[in-house]
């Protein structure tokens, strides 16, 4: 009001406030709540900073900060069909200015409420809706606040009131009950010796181009999402999952009894996915973020020889070492489905060119052309930089359409292996029409059919000198294990992107923006659904990337990481992954080398690949490579019908296509730590061979029946888990079946004139009640889309039951069908497996289609059948059948 004695007053108050702490060294850190206010499933609060400051080297703290916290309805209950809110979301952020947060048009979501704050007393305060699993309680001074599981009072987050936030230092701790209670997986991507975070580890998210060789190391993604597992006291396991979602840089210390994120940006913008079950976590978690692309069948296999299998070297010659590598699998008849080309075929390292000498447009693309009319497919690999050239056209476009990073109003200059580069801003909208222009030039020359992006972290062959705050921030995050700077070896933090966004935020992205301009390129040039491989990912990248595991090395030790990495990306919404298979680094070995395609051939996304000057491992070199391909990749190819549905699943659910085997286990804490094997699905259990010399391998088989997918036998059958040793012979991997799936499966061998007649061969485990279930998703394999409103497919859900005086019956039950060609794919063969030994088949095999008996003899008839015992339950086969997929069939056997 004008009084002139004010200003001394607030002098006064301001002189007490600085004075307390000096007098009170127990005076909390951290924020207090001064006022809250709330509605149906939202709450904010107003919190000040309390005390004095923290760790002011890091920089001042800020002073007000607001919070929301809500429930948003994000799944439809599976059991009850109804809307449940099963995700929490809490953000907090500076009340008066705003701040960098991950871009709507990155993670779409609800826009961040402002909500005016009517004062209100502060107190603690409870959101939580009835239709909620998850409680938030808020609490006031000191602030902190608590996120609980309802239905079992568990604790999931409990944060510590020492709360810090700068501009560019935030740091969040909760505390959490400990590693026999908790069990944590995901926050990546780094090689990890297990899958399971240990205790004591950092886990730093900042994309370096660092080889993956390395463990522990922040390598070429960020995803700062966790799954916990909480192994119930005596009751049943509960999972949920917390994002943070940040694209800054940091440090996230995982000690067991707490974790701790130190960011050096962003906000702090929690979600808290409520399970129960991990399946349960992972669909509430990539409704947010995105679902998995569909990948092309093709990029599994195909309905046709050859099938499933990529391969890929640094260092091809010239176009006719391509041509004999294509040759050398073919006369090894060894499928390959795809073959790949790094970096050697371009002219100087140039994108979008070719190397006129080694790599000339006339040969390589009657190279392309041959493998399309084998059924093949072709993949090049693509850098970000462009040239710095004049005579350069894909250079020249972009500097027209003025598509460059900038930094301190210049395009920035980098180095990778063309030499100078500007590197594109994909945030730029006219940077992805750009990318998309020279994509489609590219393919008039080289009809390539899918893309492979690499060093898109960005790798830059120098360390930018600092220019200002930005590149070096007052906390180092532990990049590279050493703290190095932000600015090594990749783009500058100060570089500046479209929309004036600095790099220092968007740094983590840059993958995901370009397998997004990679992708949509490749949907607008083909029409067809777009395979694209990134090195790089981010939070949401799984909606239109595949990745590998980067740069491995030929060791015993890389190839059982490579099982924790690619769990991890399951996690992340990123089913379509793989590692270098034989190793990318190093000379690999021939006994290695076998071990790792019999592993590899059940990685989700298969490619053998290998650095320059490395010795050979193109798997027809070695004889018992040559074997031992065959019999995996051969079990690959019959699997095909089921991986390809799991893709599906994946799309529609989120569901990771190989998963830990708590995924369906959850309630067996022992299978918490297995990570030498892994599930494909629901229950396809893989037992690969990780060790030098093994000829058996100690297999982990949770309780039920597990049966043999080679000669059917029961391999174990328990009513709790146990460990069995298998042999594990030089040329044989370990795959089993659980009882309760029903498997479509397709017979090796099939011609390409027979393409859409293949005949699928359904697998019926049952389990100890006689019971399976299975689905089957059929579409072209290249439709944009996969399922959906607009999509041509069919989905056939299997299942069995058994009677004591019928014995048993497969069912096939017709769920969605608008995919005309499965009129003419039938069920050639079912056998069925842990039959009741006494339940051996009358001659006669009765089959309904539609309802209607048809006699065995009728094109829809059964034909052959055979019943044998097998470990005390008997198999049936029923073979020569050709049941349409499309109509509903009843087989009693
Ligand atoms: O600086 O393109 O991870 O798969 O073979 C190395 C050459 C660049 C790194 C990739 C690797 C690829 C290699 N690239």
């Amino acid at each position: 009001m004008g009084s002139p004695s004010a200003p001394k007053h607030l002098t006064l108050l301001l002189f007490f406030f600085l004075a307390v702490p000096w007098t009170d060294a127990e005076s909390p850190a951290g924020y207090r709540v001064v006022s809250t206010s709330g509605s149906r499933g939202h709450l904010s609060a107003r919190l000040e900073l309390a005390g004095n400051g923290v760790k002011e080297d890091l920089g001042p703290d800020i002073q007000r900060l607001s919070l929301t916290a809500r429930q948003a309805t994000s799944n439809c209950d599976k059991h009850t069909g109804l809307e449940t809110d099963s995700r929490l979301h809490v953000r907090i952020t500076d009340a008066e200015h705003r701040r960098w947060e991950v871009p709507q048009d990155i993670i779409p979501r609800a826009a961040p409420q402002h909500i005016s704050l009517a004062a209100s007393a502060p107190r603690s305060r409870i959101l939580s809706a009835a239709t909620s699993d998850l409680t938030f309680t808020l609490h006031s001074s000191p602030f902190r606040f608590t996120v609980s599981r309802r239905s079992t009072g568990d604790v999931l987050f409990d944060s510590s009131p020492t709360l810090v936030f700068k501009d560019k230092y935030l740091e969040l701790t909760t505390s959490l009950p400990g590693d026999e209670r908790s069990w944590l997986y995901g926050l990546g991507e780094h090689t990890k010796r297990t899958f399971r975070l240990q205790r004591g580890d950092t886990f730093t998210l900042w994309n370096s181009d660092i080889a993956a060789s390395n463990v522990d190391l922040n390598l070429y993604g960020s995803h700062p999402f966790y799954l916990d597992v909480r192994s119930g006291s005596g009751g049943a396991a509960a999972s949920h999952g917390v994002l943070l979602l940040n694209s800054n840089g940091m440090d996230v210390e995982y000690g067991g009894e707490y974790l701790t994120y130190r960011v050096i940006g962003g906000v702090l913008d929690l979600y808290f996915f409520s399970g129960p079950a991990p399946l349960d976590v992972v669909d509430q978690y990539t409704q947010l973020i995105g679902r998995p692309a569909p990948m092309p069948y093709w990029s599994f296999g195909a309905y046709i020889d050859p099938f499933g299998f990529h391969q890929c070297r640094y260092g091809y010659k010239d176009v006719a070492d391509l041509e004999g590598v294509v040759a050398g699998y073919a006369n090894a008849r060894i499928p390959l489905e795809v073959m790949w080309t790094d970096i050697d075929y371009m002219d100087a390292f140039k994108d979008f060119t070719l190397d006129p000498v080694n790599f000339p447009a006339g040969p390589l693309r009657r190279f392309v052309d041959q493998l399309h009319r084998n059924g093949q497919k072709y993949v090049v690999i693509l850098d970000p930089g462009i040239n710095v050239n004049s005579t350069y056209g894909s250079f020249v476009r972009g500097m027209q359409q003025d598509v460059f990073l900038k930094r301190n109003g210049s395009n920035y200059q980098g180095k990778v292996w063309p030499g100078d580069v500007y590197f594109p801003d994909f945030l730029n909208p006219r940077a992805a029409e750009y990318w998309a222009g020279e994509i489609s030039l590219f393919r008039r020359t080289i009809p390539v059919d899918g893309l492979w992006i690499d060093m898109n972290e960005i790798s830059n062959f120098i360390d930018p000198a600092p220019l200002n705050a930005l590149d070096d921030p007052p906390y180092r995050i532990n990049n590279s294990g050493v703290r190095r700077p932000i600015n090594n070896k990749t783009v500058p933090a100060s570089a500046v992107h479209y929309g004036g966004v600095a790099e220092y935020d968007a740094h983590n992205m840059y993958g995901f923006l370009e397998a997004r301009a990679t992708y949509n390129a490749l949907l607008k040039d083909t029409g067809r659904r777009p395979f694209v491989l990134s090195r790089s990912t981010f939070v949401g990248s799984g909606r239109f990337t595949a990745h590998w595991t980067g740069d491995n090395f030929a060791t015993w030790d890389d190839l059982r990481y490579s099982i924790n990495t690619m769990l991890s990306f399951g996690l992340f919404g990123i089913p379509m992954v793989g590692a270098d298979i034989c190793g990318f680094g190093g000379n690999t070995t021939e006994e290695l080398c076998s071990r790792w395609i019999q592993l590899g051939a059940f990685y989700p996304f298969s490619r053998d690949h290998s650095a320059i000057g490395t010795v050979r491992r193109e798997l027809y070199l070695w004889g018992s490579v040559t074997q031992a391909a065959r019999k995996a990749l051969g079990l690959r190819y019959r699997l095909l019908p089921y991986l390809y549905t799991l893709m599906y699943e994946a799309h529609a659910t989120g569901a990771p296509i190989a998963r830990p085997l708590f995924f369906s286990f959850p309630d067996d804490a022992a299978t918490y730590a297995v990570d030498r094997q892994f599930l494909l699905g629901r229950g396809v259990l893989v037992s690969p061979v990780l060790d030098p010399g093994a000829t058996t391998v100690d297999a982990y088989f949770p309780a039920g029946r597990w049966f043999s997918l080679y000669d059917y036998s029961l391999a174990s059958s328990s009513g709790s888990g146990h460990r069995v040793t298998l042999p594990a012979p030089a040329d044989t991997v370990n795959v089993h079946v659980a009882g309760g799936c029903v498997v479509p499966m397709q017979r090796p061998g099939v011609t390409t004139s027979q393409s859409r007649q293949t005949a699928f061969h359904l697998l019926v485990a049952l389990r100890e009640d006689g019971t399976a279930e299975g689905d089957l998703f059929l579409d072209d394999g290249e439709a944009p889309e996969m399922g959906g409103a607009r999509g041509r497919w069919a989905l056939v859900k299997f299942s069995a039951a058994t009677d004591r005086a019928r014995g048993v019956t497969v069912r096939s039950r017709v769920v969605h069908n608008s995919y005309g060609p499965s009129r003419s794919l039938v069920v050639g063969k079912v056998v069925v497996l842990g039959m009741p030994p006494a339940a051996a088949p009358s001659r006669e095999i009765a089959v309904y289609v539609n309802g209607v008996r048809v006699k065995n003899n009728s094109t829809s008839g059964g034909g052959r059948h055979g019943f044998r015992q097998s470990g005390g339950l008997g198999v049936a086969r029923v073979a020569g059948l050709a049941l349409p997929v499309a109509q509903e069939f009843q087989l009693k056997v």
